[in-house]
């Protein structure tokens, strides 16, 4: 192996024989989708900080969002949550964003915001509000045609805090008879992807708290069902690269909400706690991609790749194009895997020859590749510097103001 110390990165690939051109091509097709709520105020139940400028509207949270794809080139399409987006011309706001150099992606339900669903959405135990969470889904699938989206993304609060509230196996079934219906209206080209989380809002048990629940509920709906992943909704410890892997190979990984957290779901810039957990799961991405199995490399390219951030004290763009930053070094790392020679040491046994492979690949510095493939795709070397000196902050804050936030929660509630 060459002397990284002594090499220039060009070198250094050229002698691992990495095709520079292909990597190249992988990051200038790469995608990362930007979420609305990501945009405008939030913060803890403790308190929202106001930030200067942040987006009042779903207008004002798409020239953000258009601004984060102006500088990085890879984010062009924004992730809704409905009601928070609620508008009334959905084709108007398609055209608007398409104005904009964007489009509509992910259509986010809200099942957890009305006074009706105190004990659940899909899982109450009262058929009518089942019926009243199952109409908002079907509403959102309507708006999946007007707007274009091809993904309509479901996470469910729905939970009991106390033993013996409800009953465990009847609210299993009530959700996969929802579910049914919800996944016979979906629409052509669209694809139901559920999000699993561990606890929160309900303490004692969650409906959907897992990989394997998503998973099974997903296999008994159909193949247009898949799971999204959540980096956030793990308890401590978890092997989230071993999840994406195995869903992988079963072809029924739909798609990522990309954030970092320390404790809970924190909802904290993408990589920032564990830069080395986000380069392992590209890692199984791209392993998927180039491998002879026909069913993970084909469900690896089907992949939506989409931000679930909120920023509490953090300037809100910056910290969006810091995120889509954090992916793409987390992904060209994974590019540059000796994959021959993973394959060969682990054949042979060679337990940490096989572990440095990807030691070698996470150690690269990236930096001046994705420079350069910046240049080539016409943008600036790097996209924070550019925003910094881009002056927009300061034009948001100006033009908009300090919107006064409520109390706590989010701000779209
Ligand atoms: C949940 C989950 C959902 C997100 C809401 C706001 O914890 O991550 O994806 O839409 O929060
Ligand atoms: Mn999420
Ligand atoms: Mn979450």
């Amino acid at each position: 192996m060459p002397d990284i110390t002594k090499t220039s990165l060009w070198d250094t690939l050229a002698a691992r024989g990495v095709d520079v051109a292909a990597v190249k091509a992988a990051l200038k097709a790469q995608r990362i989708e930007t979420p609305s709520w990501g945009y405008g105020n939030s913060g803890t139940r403790f308190k929202v900080f106001p930030w200067p400028g942040a987006a009042r509207t779903i207008q004002e949270k798409l020239q953000d969002a258009a601004q984060v794809h102006r500088l990085t080139g890879i984010a062009p399409s924004v992730a809704l949550h409905i009601p928070w987006d609620q508008v009334d011309d959905w084709r108007a706001l398609r055209e608007y964003a398409a104005s904009l150099g964007l489009t509509i992606g992910a259509i986010n339900p809200n099942l957890f915001q009305d006074d009706a669903y105190q004990l659940g959405s899909l899982c109450h135990p009262d058929a009518q509000v089942r019926r009243r969470a199952v109409a908002h889904i079907l509403e959102c699938c309507q708006i999946c045609q007007e707007t274009g989206s091809t993904l309509l993304s479901l996470w469910l609060a729905d939970g009991t805090n106390y033993a013996g509230q409800d009953d465990l196996r009847a609210r299993k079934h009530r959700l996969q008879e929802a579910l049914a219906e919800v996944y016979a209206a979906l629409p052509t080209g669209v694809r139901l992807l559920v999000e699993y989380k561990f606890f929160e809002p309900a303490f004692y048990h969650t409906d959907l708290p897992d990989w394997g629940l998503a998973y099974a509920t997903c296999l008994k709906l159909g193949p247009q069902a898949q799971v999204l992943v959540d980096t956030g909704h793990h308890a401590q410890g978890t092997n989230i690269e071993h999840i994406v892997a195995i869903l992988l190979d079963e072809g029924r990984l739909g798609g990522f909400h990309f954030n970092a957290r320390k404790y809970a779901d924190d909802d904290l810039i993408v990589g920032s706690v564990n830069p080395f957990e986000l380069f392992l799961i590209f890692n199984e991405l791209v392993a998927a991609e180039h491998s002879g199995d026909p069913t993970a490399a084909a469900c690896a390219r089907n992949v939506a790749y989409m931000i679930d951030q909120s920023h509490n004290i953090e300037p809100k763009v910056e910290a969006m194009i810091q995120s889509v930053v954090n992916c793409q070094v987390a992904y060209a790392k994974a590019l540059l895997v000796d994959r021959k020679a993973l394959a060969e040491r682990q054949a042979n046994g060679d337990v940490l020859g096989a572990h440095r492979v990807l030691l070698e690949a996470y150690e690269t510095d990236v930096r001046p590749l994705l420079a350069e493939v910046r240049e080539e795709m016409g943008l600036a070397p790097d996209p924070i510097a550019a925003y910094r000196a881009s002056g927009y902050q300061e034009k948001i804050a100006a033009e908009r103001g300090a919107a006064r936030p409520r109390g706590s929660g989010c701000e779209g509630a």
